[in-house]
């Protein structure tokens, strides 16, 4: 194990930015091959996502057992996951669990901003500079920057006259709020949302509810985790791992091969009824073309509506809260008690999508000429997804080309690894790889391990650069349109989109499928990195 003590100004070999669940697994691959790393981090401890979103109530919507390293076996057989979906303060020990675990502190550097990351065409080496007044030099970076660590704050007008209390879930107080007594509005419907809702609700003494668009959300049915059940998964961990990396999402949804249509309305009610009373997103594998079928998309949605309908008693409020699009385009939310808390006399939702917020004023929010003042103030808002972290930093490539230049339409990548014109600059969980249509941290592994790779084979053969080809990255961008294309989700606003970012290029950013995207990238480098030019 290499511990580089990093000297100011030093040439290291890899320069890693971002400490997150990618990033943490990338330093530990990067060590075991010996080579000189640091990570930098904005937040003040490792975590990512799972450091900034500390909301009332967040948790992962994939189940623990599933939602967890396995490069080390004895890491998987030793930790032990309290709940069926493990809450945010669980997720961010384990992470921090695996730093001292693994011995990575020493390589981890916390408060510390990347600004700028430029490639040096004639020294073959990234320069970074940072909100620290420090520079980095490293012969490659990767961008370990997350897929949702961006936040998205729309410029609602007067934004800044509120006299009370803001907070974005996303980058929400480590010491918590106490609401009560309170009145609070939150803005937004998304996961971040509803997941808080309940808990926000229960506090305050009144919660008023932005909804623009409504979402489809499953009962979550969390509950804690059986010493049977884990002990079952335990005995034969690796055959789990390896099954669920076998399906399209990375995750057992228990998909069911039939189509919606294929079988008797009973059938279907019947399925949809047990996946409902199971819980989770695997809602979305009660057949096989829900994602790709209208006709049968429309059978699930039907299906949700009507459970809406008979949780939330007043029925105008049961209505608002009817989404009409289709279901999964958006990322279908899992919640706990969500739709129950609308029932709650101190909760009112208010409908923005025909009149949207006016104005924030001095004391609350104006929507239709009408006046909701609040204490606090909260937007659950999202993220400018997958690029957002990355168009935050200056990153030059080539020329000085921008990469914002570059993606001004859209990113453009090969595999979602690489992008032309930014020789040894990879990506983790890139626009145009798997990443948020998958269990993240299958598709953070498979990362990590392809470009730890990568990186000790251009070593080892003495290549100064690697870098993808025009004709690589222009077929693969368009092998990841045709295949979001074959389904439905291209059919929404979503932030898979880029949708819900006022002026962000619409392309569909993750691709589709995460056993042929392995496939493609081991074929890649079993055939010398083919797709990628390398420079001696
Ligand atoms: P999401 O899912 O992007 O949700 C953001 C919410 O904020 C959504 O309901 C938006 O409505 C709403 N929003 C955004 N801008 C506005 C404006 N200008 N006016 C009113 N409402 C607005 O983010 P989350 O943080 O909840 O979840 C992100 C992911 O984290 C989630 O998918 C999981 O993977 C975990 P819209 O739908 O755009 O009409």
């Amino acid at each position: 194990m290499n511990n580089f003590d990093h000297q100011p100004g030093a040439e290291l070999d890899v320069v890693v930015v971002g400490a997150g669940f990618a990033g943490l697994y990338l330093l530990y691959r990067l060590r075991e091959l010996g080579l000189s790393v640091r990570v930098l981090e904005a937040g003040s401890g490792p975590g990512g996502t799972w450091y900034w979103n500390r909301y009332p109530g967040a948790r992962c919507d994939v189940l623990s057992m599933e939602y967890s390293y396995q490069f080390s076996p004895e890491l998987q057989a030793d930790w032990v996951w309290r709940e069926r979906y493990a809450t945010q303060p669980e997720i961010l020990h384990y992470i921090n669990h695996v730093a001292d675990r693994f011995d990575l502190r020493g390589d981890l550097q916390f408060n510390t901003r990347v600004d700028s990351a430029h490639f040096d065409e004639a020294a073959g080496r990234w320069q970074l500079t940072t909100d620290t007044g420090e520079v980095f030099r490293a012969r490659f970076c990767v961008m370990a920057t997350g897929c949702l660590s961006s936040t998205n704050l729309p410029d609602f007008p007067g934004r800044q006259r509120f006299t009370g209390a803001t907070y974005h879930t996303g980058r929400w107080p480590p010491a918590g709020v106490d609401f009560t007594g309170q009145r609070v509005g939150i803005i937004g419907t998304g996961s971040s949302a509803i997941q808080s809702i309940p808990h926000i609700a229960e506090q305050a003494a009144h919660l008023t509810v932005f909804q623009r668009t409504p979402s489809y959300s499953i009962p979550a049915r969390n509950a804690p985790l059986g010493d049977a059940e884990v002990a079952h998964i335990k005995a034969d961990y690796a055959n789990f791992r390896a099954r669920n990396r076998q399906m399209s999402f990375g995750v057992d949804f228990r998909l069911r091969e039939e189509a919606a249509l294929s079988v008797s309305a009973a059938e279907r009610e019947r399925e949809y009824h047990a996946r409902w009373a199971a819980g989770g997103l695997a809602f979305l594998g009660a057949f096989s073309d829900l994602l790709v079928d209208q006709a049968a998309n429309d059978t699930a949605a039907e299906f949700i509506r009507q459970q809406i309908k008979a949780v939330v008693s007043d029925p105008l409020t049961a209505e608002k809260l009817t989404p009409t699009q289709i279901v999964g385009c958006k990322r279908l939310c899992v919640d706990s008690g969500y739709y129950e808390t609308f029932n709650r006399s101190n909760v009112t939702l208010v409908d923005v999508s025909d009149s949207p917020i006016e104005a924030i004023t001095a004391q609350g929010v104006r929507v239709a000429g009408q006046d909701y003042p609040f204490d606090s103030l909260i937007f659950a808002t999202g993220f400018d997804a997958m690029t957002g972290a990355l168009a935050k930093i200056d990153i030059r490539g080539r020329a000085g080309r921008p990469l914002s230049e570059k993606w001004a339409a859209g990113p453009r990548t090969y595999l979602g690894l690489g992008t032309v014109g930014f020789p040894n600059l990879f990506l983790m969980t890139g626009p145009g790889s798997p990443s948020v249509l998958t269990n993240m941290l299958p598709s953070i592994e498979q990362h990590a391990d392809w470009i730890s790779s990568c990186i000790a084979y251009v070593s080892s053969a003495q290549i100064k650069t690697i870098e993808a080809t025009l004709e690589a990255e222009d077929a693969w961008v368009e092998h990841v349109n045709v295949v979001a294309h074959t389904t439905l989700y291209p059919s929404c606003n979503s932030w898979y989109l880029g949708a819900n970012v006022p002026g962000k290029p619409r392309v569909f950013m993750p691709y589709i499928g995460f056993p042929p995207y392995v496939a493609k990238c081991d074929q890649v480098a079993a055939n010398g990195y083919e797709g990628f030019e390398l420079a001696h």
